[in-house]
């Protein structure tokens, strides 16, 4: 049977729809496209409203090719629709050629930096890096380290007190790492000791280019038998050369601590200025930058831990990271490490 005009008129009409569709480029003519055929005004509805004129005997094959061109139709849209969405509406601007965006990388705040660097120095020197509590016990922040509570020393170490009412003695926020020293000689009954002590301590003290109320040490305590101030300074040698190299110049100079005897501080050359400018905020003219307090385990302390005294000897020492990272990263303001900006920590 030849095709009838309207079946004929039908699928031109699809067809022509279906070219159409396959040129659409955005999904604004996509929607316009999909009233304009599909929609309830649009092509196949008109067509199907003439289908009552229709003679019968095409009647019945006309319903049955409009609805199979519409249900390809609708599945053509839904496939046209997926690979609009998928691909961007405009592709004229964007050079392909270009690197991708790298993504903000973070980084090791500079006093964990230079923290591992001065743990790597000890570690290869033979010492075991241990830590120990933020929160002290008095008897340990100061009374085992030979600083009864009416001493002149525990003004150099004013602190933060913390509610210990609770407890049988007042706790604070150590002032040193010093307090590591004795909590591990109570724990090892007999030496050697060769340890590295990192960690954070307080002081209640205004602050200043070279004084911050937060600060990191590493404490180093050595004892074993026959140790002498020339381990102490050989070994604080070594580790300043490999720190700062050779030609940095180091001090070391008579000091007091209660809990050494005798009590040396070991200071470097200024980096700021020569050592005469009497307003440098980080030597104020001295020409030094003081980096740690050090000295011979008072032998009282050596007896009270329980080791003799006549046996065995040892050193100690406990120095200021953000000294040490100012130094080796040229900041002239140590206020700068923990006051938390961005453009100043992504430096390192
Ligand atoms: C002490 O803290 C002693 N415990 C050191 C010690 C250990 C002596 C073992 C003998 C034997 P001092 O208060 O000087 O000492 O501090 C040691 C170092 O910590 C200083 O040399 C300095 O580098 C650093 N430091 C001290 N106070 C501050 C501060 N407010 N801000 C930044 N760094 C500081």
């Amino acid at each position: 049977m030849p095709e009838h005009n309207s079946t004929t008129e039908l699928k031109t009409t699809t067809d022509q729809a279906r070219l159409r569709l396959s040129s659409l480029e955005n999904l604004d003519d996509l929607e316009t496209w999909r009233l304009e055929v599909l929609g309830r005004h649009g092509l196949l509805t008109n067509l199907m409203k003439g289908i009552g004129d229709l003679p019968n005997e095409i009647r019945k094959e006309f319903g049955q090719i409009a609805n199979q061109e519409r249900a390809n139709l609708e599945n053509a849209y839904t496939n046209r629709l997926l690979e609009l969405k998928n691909t961007p509406n405009d592709t004229s601007g964007v050079d392909v050629s270009l690197p991708g965006r790298l993504p903000v990388r973070g980084a090791l705040h500079p006093i964990t930096q230079v923290r591992r660097q001065i743990l790597d120095v000890f570690t290869r020197l033979g010492f075991t890096t241990i830590e120990g509590p933020e929160v002290e016990a008095d008897s340990y922040n100061f009374g085992k380290l030979r600083i009864p509570p009416d001493h002149p020393a525990r003004d150099m170490w004013d602190t933060f007190w913390l509610d210990g009412s609770h407890l049988d003695e007042k706790i604070l926020l150590r002032t040193h790492t010093s307090p590591m020293q004795i909590r591990y000689m109570e724990s090892h009954p007999e030496p050697p000791i060769r340890i590295a002590v990192p960690g954070r301590c307080y002081r209640y003290e205004a602050t200043d280019a070279t004084h911050e109320w937060m600060l990191e040490q590493v404490e180093l305590l050595v004892i074993d038998q026959g140790i002498t101030l020339a381990n102490l300074k050989g070994t604080l040698q070594e580790w300043a050369r490999q720190m700062f190299g050779a030609d940095r110049k180091i001090m070391m100079r008579h000091s007091y601590f209660p809990f050494v005897e005798p009590g040396v501080e070991v200071a470097i050359d200024c980096f700021d200025c020569d050592g005469s400018d009497r307003s440098c905020g980080i030597c104020r003219g001295s020409g030094w930058l003081e980096l740690l307090g050090a000295g011979m385990v008072h032998p009282e302390i050596i007896a009270e831990a329980g080791y003799d005294p006549d046996v065995y000897s040892g050193f100690a020492a406990g120095m200021g990271v953000e000294r040490v990272a100012m130094v080796l990263q040229g900041v002239t303001d140590i206020r700068h490490y923990h006051d938390n900006r961005h453009p100043f920590l992504s430096q390192f």
